[in-house]
């Protein structure tokens, strides 16, 4: 209907995707196949019924299959570019990018392949798909600060390609603060933060208090409890903190609507919100104009509303203030 082609008309930026979350299972299939690796489905059809899950834990641990068949320079490649292809083909100009790389290293793949493939994507996406990126760095929570530290090293030589670093992966007893010296560091060498507080998770609003008032993220990934927490929403606003929520992330909103109510909400309260698609591989290929329509619902959001959360994501962006003039 019109809205829908409005939403895929409208030009706008995602603020939230992992790549390794833009798996499909086509792709997942192919690079089996080339790379020798075998999987427990015989069909795409399998594979895609197995994406199945009900809570961020069980999401995760399908998540960390696929990476089995990421091994090569190319397969980094092929994965980013088919990411621009279907985001320019929704009108994204320009896409902050997560990449997990303990997923890769940890398993010993240099640094340098995940990081090459990623940025010879990124600059034929410019050249050919005119949309640009920037990639950000996430740590994996659920691992050491240490291990955190070491990877923050690693990145220090790739400093012009990495605008900043997040945290994901399992908020059970993993709280921002046990980073707190990671990001100090990462804050110094120039880095822009952002960090998960996914919804309805342990802790969830004192994980958002910590981001906010003891390591002063610029952005929380999700965050939507913030609504919980009036206290919580006056300092975002001071802050001027952004948030990127997703509506299907790993589909356990879905059910009773309390997506729609979340991004309805956090625009009446004045927080600075962006919609974007997170894992859309594993969410029925939800990529982000997808996402706006889910965040629509029947009528929750207006043109203006759609409109406030596209301008809302490239004011997000860690862009140049001359950058983002030619965007808005
Ligand atoms: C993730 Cl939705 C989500 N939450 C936390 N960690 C993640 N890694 C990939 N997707
Ligand atoms: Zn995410």
């Amino acid at each position: 209907d019109d809205l829908t082609r409005f939403i895929y008309a409208m030009p706008k930026a995602e603020m939230h995707v992992h790549i390794e979350g833009t798996l499909e299972p086509e792709m997942k299939f192919r690079l089996a196949q080339r790379n020798g690796v075998s999987l427990p489905y015989s069909t795409v059809e399998d594979m895609r019924a197995s994406y199945n899950f009900h809570d961020l834990q069980s999401f995760l641990k399908i998540f960390y299959e696929g990476k089995t068949v990421l091994l090569k320079e190319q397969d980094f490649y092929d994965l980013t570019y088919a990411y621009l292809t279907k985001a320019a083909s929704q009108n994204v100009l320009y896409a902050e990018i997560f990449f997990d790389p303990q997923m890769h290293t940890d398993r010993g793949i240099p640094f340098a392949t995940v990081m090459n493939g990623l940025t010879r994507a990124q600059a034929d996406g410019r050249r050919n798909l005119k949309i640009d990126s920037q990639l950000v760095l996430c740590f994996e929570r659920e691992l050491t600060a240490e291990s955190a530290m070491k990877t923050l090293e690693a990145a220090l030589p790739y400093r012009q390609h990495i605008v900043g670093i997040g945290l994901d992966s399992d908020e059970k007893n993993n709280p921002p603060d046990k980073f707190r010296e990671v990001f100090a560091r990462a804050r110094k060498a120039g880095f822009h933060l952002t960090m998960h507080c996914d919804l309805n998770q342990l802790d969830t609003h004192e994980h958002i208090r910590q981001v906010l008032e003891d390591i002063q993220a610029d952005r929380i990934d999700h965050g939507g409890n913030i609504l919980e927490r009036p206290d919580l929403v006056a300092v975002a606003k001071r802050r001027g903190t952004a948030f990127t929520v997703c509506p299907v992330a790993c589909g356990w909103l879905r059910e009773n609507g309390e997506n729609i109510n979340i991004i309805r909400g956090m625009l009446d309260q004045g927080l600075k919100v962006t919609v974007a698609s997170d894992d859309p591989a594993y969410m029925k290929s939800n990529y982000v104009a997808e996402s706006l329509v889910v965040a629509q619902g029947d009528g929750a959001l207006s043109k203006g509303d759609l409109l406030t959360l596209a301008r809302n994501s490239f004011e997000a962006a860690w862009i140049s203030p001359a950058q983002r003039k030619i965007y808005l």
